[in-house]
């Protein structure tokens, strides 16, 4: 038996070793609530969707760059290393002098894996930024596309609210009622980006709640908040909160319950809100008789609710979900004025704090130095564009968008350039998708397996999975400081996205702009050397290098659970206003209202959404995280695997919905809509609402396609369904949570999942 190493993941830092041939992996020691995702590296290192060797597509070796119909069809052509990256520089050179750097598509958002170093998204926007000279980049995330636009005008900065707000230790200590708008389910807050030591979620909800907080799940879905939190249970129709928040208000305000001092002393632009709330402009009050019709909540219900939130410490959270769907912006901003109503913003354990439950680094302290990270250079460039606004880009070259009050076009790409990230996994409407796919000149990919934008691309090239390198694990709100050793060996002919782009750069004449003369390993030790530095200012010694890489983890001090802006803005608010135009809490904007956007108001509004189910298409499909995996990272994985039903993703339906269309439990059923269609297993629940069905992201893109060239998913993946339309004219981000479908039997052959198989390959002619 080998001695275990240290290695940290977004799902946890943990050591492993290697005992008869299989990787055992031990979470971390003071992890109260390990996840069980860690197990998905058992198998995946020498998994067959592993990529072995540099690959080439077919065609576009045979007829050079170009649009072409037959990306994701085609067959690849294996090529030695040299050669692949001769090609590929003289590529980049090739679409530099005739278009220019702005015809370069390089956000590759995504995730990718949790060290310092090898975060693949610094590593392509440090070789683009420092090598070719620049790129079209992407803006905000699929996470919180919304939320990061409307909070700094009427809030605060996304990371301020989110991450530097309300701790799970107030809330076990100081909270009376969460009402968690989208849940706070503990299959998300398994995940916290750059790795976490302790999932402290589920025993903060039973300490909490045994101590006698109320939690109250407002979410189509029961198990978004756990056993532990003894939930009560409110499911109002999809994408209706901001009615029912709105309803809540009105009594408050009606029956002279709000916190008018509050309001008057940290809050501006009430007037016209009250306007609205109370119906003086159109005639509508947004009373509880009127929410009830839209959210299907009883009228007296959300009376009574709104009546015991008083004089209590409430805490309004409203989960990223809800903001990734038409008119996203609407209840994070209501929810902050929900919050302010009841005049609990910035109390421990009360008032507003987006997102927290969502992730597992919410709710944390912050330590007092934060993590060194890679530089990416600066980008010549200043074209972007809302990231989920990709397929739009593709297909629109020149045309106009709205985004923030600006009116923005469209680049013209040629070439997109791939590093750590999923947009077959991520991107809403894959038939759209592919659409745009197949009009760029040049796709390039680096991955370690064979994804479904891998067979996609034009370049692929085969790069390590983080157990098969070194690195540094730190980030802001962990305590634990972790060597990332090597676990494996490369995987056949995989490199680590620093090497690959190190040899690019030597191609194009930018080794050293890009290296700064060091290797890998020299970069994890500068990146502590740095960190130390930054820990010694604050008057913390780490250890040399060498003593921090034999003991593997360390523990460093965290600051004050001080409640960040909103605490000293509550207790100082002339001192310290908050970062909004007015520094106030805008309840409502005159800046958002100057926009004009019908789509996006002056005030938090309640706005009918357009893809809402129908006679054709019945039910609301809720395409949320995934239990068993990071998004698609992983799915060939041992866990991921075994919460699939007949190798295909599990959908839920409520029995009655089931039952009405002769479908029973464990059957193959068929999704669609006007969009496309998929295959899943079912599990039939009925804690939740029966107008519902959830298929979460995640399973790999698994197509057949009809006559015409649609794709079928036969796997289980939701984004053949849903909608690629932006929030709304502000922010523009992913509405790819809600949907409309109808569901059947699967009576036909049942076609064999191939998405873990990799593509045909042909030898050179
Ligand atoms: N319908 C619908 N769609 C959604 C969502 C939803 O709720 N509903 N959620 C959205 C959200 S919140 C998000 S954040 C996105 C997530 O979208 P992504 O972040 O794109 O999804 P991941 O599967 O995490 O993709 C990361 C990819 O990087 C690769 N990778 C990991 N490490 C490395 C590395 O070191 N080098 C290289 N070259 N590759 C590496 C992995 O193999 C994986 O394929 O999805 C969004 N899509
Ligand atoms: N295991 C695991 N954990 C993850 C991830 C993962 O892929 N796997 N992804 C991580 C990432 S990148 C992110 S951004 C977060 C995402 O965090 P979220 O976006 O909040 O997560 P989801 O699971 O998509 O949605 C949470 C719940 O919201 C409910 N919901 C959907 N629509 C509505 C609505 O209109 N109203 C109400 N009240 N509820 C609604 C659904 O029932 C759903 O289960 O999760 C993170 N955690
Ligand atoms: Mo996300």
């Amino acid at each position: 038996m080998t001695a275990m190493k240290s290695h940290s993941a977004h799902w946890g830092v943990f050591t492993a070793d290697w005992q008869q041939d299989q990787l055992v992996i031990q979470p971390h020691p003071n992890d109260r609530d390990p996840s069980p995702i860690l197990q998905n590296f058992t198998d995946a290192l020498r998994h067959r969707a592993r990529i072995a060797a540099p690959m080439v597509r077919k065609g576009w070796l045979e007829r050079g760059p170009g649009a072409d119909r037959m990306r994701g069809r085609d067959q690849f052509v294996q090529l030695p290393w040299d050669e692949v990256l001769d090609l590929l520089a003289e590529e980049l050179r090739r679409v530099k002098e005739l278009h220019g750097v702005e015809s370069v598509f390089g956000g590759s958002y995504g995730w990718s894996s949790a060290g310092r170093f090898h975060h693949a998204q610094s590593q392509v926007h440090r070789f683009l930024n420092n090598v070719l000279g620049g790129y079209v980049r992407s803006r905000h995330s699929y996470s919180a596309g919304a939320a990061e636009v409307i909070l700094p005008h009427v809030l605060g900065p996304l990371e301020q609210i989110a991450r530097r707000n309300v701790t799970w230790e107030q809330i076990a200590v100081h909270t009376d009622i969460v009402l968690a708008f989208g849940g706070m389910a503990l299959k998300n807050s398994q995940t916290a980006s750059g790795g976490i030591s302790n999932h402290v979620e589920r025993d903060s909800m039973r300490t909490a709640a045994a101590r006698g907080c109320r939690f109250v799940c407002i979410s189509p879905i029961y198990s978004d908040l756990p056993a532990e939190s003894k939930p009560e249970w409110l499911a109002p129709v999809p994408g209706t909160d901001t009615a029912l928040m709105l309803a809540l208000v009105h009594v408050l305000v009606s029956e002279g319950l709000h916190d008018r001092s509050f309001i008057d002393r940290y809050c501006d632009g009430w007037p016209a809100f009250e306007d609205y709330l109370l119906g003086r402009n159109d005639n509508v009050p947004k009373t509880p008789a009127w929410a009830e019709r839209i959210c299907e909540i009883p009228a007296e219900q959300i009376a009574t609710l709104a009546r015991s939130l008083v004089g209590k410490r409430v805490l309004v959270g409203v989960s990223h979900s809800l903001q990734r769907a038409e008119h996203g912006e609407q209840p994070v901003w209501m929810g902050a004025v929900l919050a302010a109503v009841l005049g609990q913003i910035g109390l421990p354990g009360g008032g507003y704090n987006y997102a927290l439950g969502t992730l597992a680094h919410y709710g944390r302290r912050n330590n007092l130095a934060g993590p060194a990270a890679l530089s990416q250079g600066v980008n010549s460039i200043q074209n972007f564009i809302p990231v989920a606004r990709i397929t739009d880009m593709l297909l629109k070259p020149g045309e106009p968008f709205d985004y923030d009050g600006q009116q923005y076009n469209y680049p013209h790409i040629r070439l997109a350039y791939w590093a750590g990230g999923n947009p077959f996994h991520h991107q809403q409407d894959l038939n759209r998708l592919a659409e745009g796919i197949r009009r760029l000149e040049t796709f390039v990919v680096h991955e370690s397996a064979w994804t479904a934008t891998t067979r996609f691309a034009d370049i692929v090239l085969p790069a390590t999975l983080t157990l098969e390198r070194e690195d540094l694990g730190s980030t802001a709100t962990d305590p634990t400081l972790a060597a990332m050793h090597r676990l494996a060996e490369p995987y056949g002919q995989a490199r680590d996205d620093y090497s690959i782009f190190c040899e690019l750069a030597r191609c194009l004449g930018g080794l050293d702009a890009f290296s700064e003369g060091r290797n890998a390993h020299e970069w994890v030790e500068h990146l502590y050397a740095r960190t130390r530095l930054a820990w010694k200012d604050k008057g913390v010694a780490l250890p040399e290098f060498e003593e921090f890489w034999r003991v593997g983890q360390l523990t460093v001090p965290q600051g004050e659970d001080d409640g960040g802006i909103l605490r000293a803005f509550r207790d100082d608010p002339i001192a310290h206003p908050l970062p909004t135009p007015s520094g106030r809490i805008q309840i409502s904007s005159p800046r958002v209202d100057s926009f004009g956007y019908d789509d996006c108001p002056g005030h938090p509004s309640y706005l009918t959404p357009v893809d809402v189910p129908n006679a054709e298409y019945p039910l609301w499909l809720v395409a949320n995280q995934p239990e068993g995996r990071l998004h698609s990272q992983l799915d060939f994985g041992a866990y991921s695997q075994s919460l699939k039903l007949h190798g295909r993703e599990i959908c839920r339906l409520h029995p009655d919905a089931a039952a009405a269309r002769g479908i029973a439990d464990g059957e193959i059923v068929r999704i669609f809509n006007a969009r496309g269609a998929c295959l899943a297993a079912v599990r039939l629940d009925a804690a939740m609402r029966v107008d519902v069905m959830r298929l979460p992201t995640g399973a790999w893109f698994d197509p057949v396609e009809d006559e015409q060239g649609r794709m079928m998913c036969v796997h289980g993946n939701p984004n053949v369904l849903t909608r690629d339309v932006g929030t709304s004219s502000l922010a523009q981000g992913s509405t790819g949570q809600l949907t409309a479908v109808q569901v059947e039997r699967f009576a036909g052959t049942l076609p064999a999942i191939t998405a873990y198989d990799p593509p045909r390959t042909v030898s050179r002619t």
